[in-house]
């Protein structure tokens, strides 16, 4: 594997390991090709990817995945991250979504008001993230392209209604995408590699706005018998909705890097957004392509570092740099 590829191209690799159909597979390699840089170091890799893609060509196409392509729940990612709202009927996600973000969505005591998924924005300090509400998961039928967004989702919000049966609902709900071989991240030592797809979930306890003092929340936790990460919220009187929103952030696992031009001061209004422990190069490739390949050195200004430290293109940034970069 070549060095300091792009983060874009780590992000097209898992979308095209996780695609299922062969349709998919191969409007997703060709995504991937497209974001490996053309220099000496990748000839080897792109001529890999482009032997497979050959591959994928020669075999037989499934209507299915064609179709699955189109779907409504292919929805683009936009800022920082993609965070999927799912859960069983009424438990409040369509609240959320509303209380959270820029989106209006449907809200009602009729436990199917969301038949199609509804992306919104919402601000962290200075960063935007995606929220998609969607229909409620069902034991009857799960539209498949429900299921690929959970798998494709940077994190997951399972939502459960605590003045409920959040036990029940929790219990169902992960029933539910284990039968699709969709598991929490956190069992992912028990169950191996080979058991399917593992995302991060956040357990999102809603409608605790006459839980003051946290007796409900801490009754759930103790009928539980695993560890969750979990926060206890509500969208009808606002309750936590900023921890969750930290938290939302957090669980992103992302850093915030303000690119400086020489001689100007720093741009602390737009940061670019990298995975953590991405390096100065990657920083670099989303900045423009040109900067990735012909990156010289970088100054950086930082917790980290002292006051315009040069550093390396393999340097790892933080939380907060400001990066000025040299060609
Ligand atoms: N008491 C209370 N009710 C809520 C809360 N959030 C949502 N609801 C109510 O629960 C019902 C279902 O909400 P909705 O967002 O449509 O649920 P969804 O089916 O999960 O999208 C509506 O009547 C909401 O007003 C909350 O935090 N507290
Ligand atoms: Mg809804």
């Amino acid at each position: 594997m070549p060095a300091n590829l792009p983060p874009d191209y780590f992000e097209a690799e898992r979308l095209f390991r996780e695609a299922e159909s062969t349709t998919e597979k191969i409007a997703r390699l060709e995504d991937l090709i497209s974001t490996v840089p053309k220099h000496k170091g990748t000839d080897r890799l792109r001529a890999d990817l482009r032997r497979k893609l050959a591959e994928l060509k020669r075999e037989p196409r499934s209507h299915k995945g064609g179709a699955r392509r189109a779907s409504a729940f292919n929805i683009g990612r936009e800022g920082a991250g993609q965070v999927a709202l799912i859960g069983p009927p009424n438990v409040g996600k369509s609240a959320l979504l509303d209380a959270l973000t820029n989106a209006t969505p449907e809200i009602a005591e009729s436990p199917f008001t969301t038949w199609e998924p509804l992306p919104g924005m919402m601000a962290y300090e200075d960063v935007q993230i995606q929220l998609i509400d969607t229909p409620p998961l069902n034991a009857e039928y799960t539209d498949p392209g429900l299921l690929d967004l959970v798998r494709r989702a940077d994190l997951v919000l399972l939502v459960v209604d605590v003045q409920g049966d959040p036990v029940g609902q929790l219990e169902e709900s992960v029933a539910l995408l284990q039968e699709h071989r969709i598991h929490p991240r956190h069992r992912s030592e028990e169950l191996g590699p080979d058991a399917g797809t593992y995302v991060p979930i956040l357990l999102v306890a809603n409608k605790s706005d006459t839980d003051a003092d946290g007796e409900l929340f801490n009754l759930f936790i103790a009928l539980l018998d695993e560890e969750w990460p979990m926060v206890d919220v509500s969208a009808t009187t606002g309750r936590h909705l900023d921890a969750l929103k930290q938290r939302i952030f957090e669980a992103l696992e992302i850093i915030r890097v303000y690119s400086k031009v020489p001689g100007e001061p720093p741009d602390m209004v737009a940061p670019y957004t990298l995975r953590q422990g991405s390096t100065v190069a990657e920083m670099a490739a989303k900045v423009h392509r040109d900067f990735y390949e012909n990156l010289k050195t970088a100054r950086i200004w930082g917790a980290d570092v002292y006051d315009g430290q040069m550093v390396s293109r393999d340097h790892v940034l933080s939380d907060g740099d400001i990066v000025e970069l040299h060609v």
